[in-house]
């Protein structure tokens, strides 16, 4: 894409979170609003979404990274750059919420993600049993582990498409562009952060 010269804004927005959780679903229903019948993502999909932002059309990329085990050691990779994270938990799957938390701390406290916003998607929704919002916010301890950094829990089923759009809204609101003042702030902020810490080695 790097031949193509467009004077587009783009963002770069990671759709992060467990195998299983909803991420290709979510990806296809918000591109194509269509229910595509998934495979395991080995690798990952990425789709160009178009938005209007401060009177701007821009495009958002939005990455689905495959959440298996041995892909999650490629997140890291994907985080340089981004401008916000989306990470979607299967709210039902009451046995793995603990991993998922786990891997959401994780990935928060990766330094080029440093005050990136952060929109939490409560999935699958239409499953009986699904954690509500306000459970999902205190099982992950929310408030706590995303201190620093604007983020905001949308509860969805992917697969109906019920808080997809609203999802991809409130993406849109949270996300700074490149030229914001917000995001030249944070860029500094980022750089201060890195310079500091590679003075403790
Ligand atoms: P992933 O990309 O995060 O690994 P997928 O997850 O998008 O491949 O989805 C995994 C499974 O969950 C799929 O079912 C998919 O249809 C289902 N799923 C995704 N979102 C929802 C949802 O909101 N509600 C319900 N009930 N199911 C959902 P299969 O059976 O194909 O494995
Ligand atoms: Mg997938």
């Amino acid at each position: 894409m790097g031949h193509l010269v467009s004077k587009q804004p783009q963002v770069q927005v990671l759709l992060l979170g467990l195998d299983n959780a909803g991420k290709s679903t979510f990806l296809y229903k918000l591109k194509h609003n269509a229910c595509v019948t998934t495979v395991p993502t080995i690798g990952f999909n990425v789709e160009m979404l178009d938005a209007r932002k401060s009177r701007k059309n821009i495009a958002i990329n939005l990455w689905d990274v495959g959440g298996q085990g041995m892909m999650r050691q490629h997140w890291q990779d994907f985080h340089q750059n981004t401008a916000a994270v989306m990470f979607v938990v299967d709210s039902a799957d009451n046995k793995r919420l603990d991993e998922a938390r786990k891997e959401l701390e994780n990935t928060l406290q990766s330094d080029q993600l440093l005050g990136r916003p952060l929109i939490l998607l409560a999935n699958k929704q239409d499953v009986s049993g699904a954690l509500t919002v306000t459970e999902l916010k205190d099982r992950f301890n929310l408030r706590k582990i995303c201190s620093g950094r604007d983020w905001f829990v949308q509860p969805c089923s992917a697969s109906t498409g019920f808080g997809v759009e609203e999802a991809f809204r409130r993406l849109v609101q949270m996300v700074k562009l490149p030229s914001e003042a917000g995001a030249v702030k944070d860029n500094i902020k980022e750089t201060v952060h890195y310079l500091r810490s590679n003075n403790k080695h």
